[in-house]
């Protein structure tokens, strides 16, 4: 055991050992150069065991005053933003569109969205040249008893939207964008080719939304709360506006968001009822249970003002589940983040136990002289 390993006699140590300048001299006989201050002067005037204590006690001092409540604060940074922020949708679609020598498009009806942008593939089945020529007047239905001069002389004077000429067997790409103000329109799609117009070469694009839509996105809790609790949707251009919220659930409860349809209106737990039953809510929308369940609630909001939400499954919006959808109207700013992280129950356990084992760490090491323990050795020097 202890035995079996050779103990070393200390030789001379010479200069280029380490350790050699430290161990050859004896600390209370240094005296300072004048003029300069030594911290182990004062250090002195304290017993020998707390000087040695004292590097330890102020290392666990440092480390619970600073290091757990960093530690908690970084666990409790938050992962929602305070206020929900609206932004427009993605409004734009693709669609295909083929041209064949019957001669027509097919589909001949399109659907866009106002706002956004359509991409039309344009692709020629057919064996001759056609076109694709998008009419800028919107709700005009060209006559096809229009002859081919008339139909260039119209395009000439009111402008298109896209005008492609795609070759037989070819693809061509058409993209348009609409402005938001056109939601509700029809514009008219015709082939320049002499002739196929008037032979039903024709068709239209219809925008349906009557607007750009906002997206906001929304989160429920188990502790009966709606993360965030403040939706913006800053003032939109366009009234009615239509709002498609996307709800998370982050819990296993399943609740619903239901939006008010009074503007500035306080909804309470024990009259909501009341309150929907003559005046429907703008948008009742179950939310599945399980975490990581989702649903789309697409309201329109004709004004702008604030609109409460709760959750109406019975006693959350009594617990708190409610928040505010501002809608053209600045919500106030977010109190200053607090950190409540320092009264979390686990940190002052953590402080408590990592101080106690500083203050053990500093005892032992004041009665040892160092912690752990110096190991037995022969390397002295008296
Ligand atoms: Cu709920």
């Amino acid at each position: 055991m202890g035995s079996a390993r050779p103990r070393r006699l200390c030789p001379p140590r010479t200069g280029t050992q380490r350790g050699s300048y430290n161990s050859h001299i004896n600390r209370a006989q240094v005296r300072p150069p004048s003029g300069e201050t030594v911290s182990d002067e004062r250090a002195r005037r304290l017993s020998p065991p707390l000087r040695r204590a004292l590097p330890w006690l102020i290392a666990a001092l440092l480390l619970t005053t600073f290091g757990l409540p960093s530690a908690a604060a970084v666990t409790h940074l938050p992962t929602f933003p305070m206020i929900g922020v609206a932004h427009p949708e993605a409004k734009n679609s693709t669609t295909t569109v083929n041209l064949t020598d019957a001669p027509a498009f097919n589909p001949r009806s399109v659907s866009a969205s106002a706002g956004g942008t359509l991409s039309v593939h344009l692709v020629n089945l057919g064996a001759f040249n056609h076109t694709f020529t998008l009419s800028k007047l919107p709700n005009v239905a060209l006559s096809t008893a229009s002859t081919p001069a008339q139909l260039t002389s119209f395009f000439a004077k009111n402008g298109s939207l896209a005008n492609v000429s795609v070759a037989p067997g070819g693809t061509a790409w058409a993209n348009v964008t609409f402005n938001a103000s056109v939601g509700g329109d029809s514009f008219e799609f015709v082939s320049l080719v002499p002739y196929q117009f008037q032979a039903g070469m024709w068709g239209f694009v219809n925008l349906t939304a009557s607007g750009p839509g906002l997206e906001l996105m929304e989160n429920t809790t188990d502790n009966y709360q709606f993360i965030p609790d403040v939706l913006y949707a800053a003032s939109p251009i366009h009234f009615p506006l239509v709002l498609d919220v996307l709800v998370t659930n982050t819990g296993s409860l399943g609740h619903t968001f239901t939006v008010s349809p009074l503007s500035n209106y306080t909804l309470f737990p024990d009259n909501f009822s009341t309150t929907f039953a003559t005046n429907p809510p703008l948008v009742n929308q179950p939310i599945g249970s399980g975490a990581g369940t989702t649903a789309w609630a697409n309201l329109t909001v004709r004004a702008p003002g604030v609109y409460q939400y709760i959750c109406t499954i019975s006693g959350h919006f009594g617990n708190g589940m409610t928040g505010l959808l501002y809608v053209g109207v600045v919500p106030p700013p977010p109190p200053p983040p607090v950190s409540t992280a320092v009264v979390e129950s686990w940190v002052l356990v953590g402080s408590a136990v990592l101080l106690g084992v500083g203050v053990l760490i500093a005892l032992v090491a004041a009665y040892t002289g160092r912690f752990p323990a110096k190991p037995p050795s022969d390397e002295h020097h008296y």
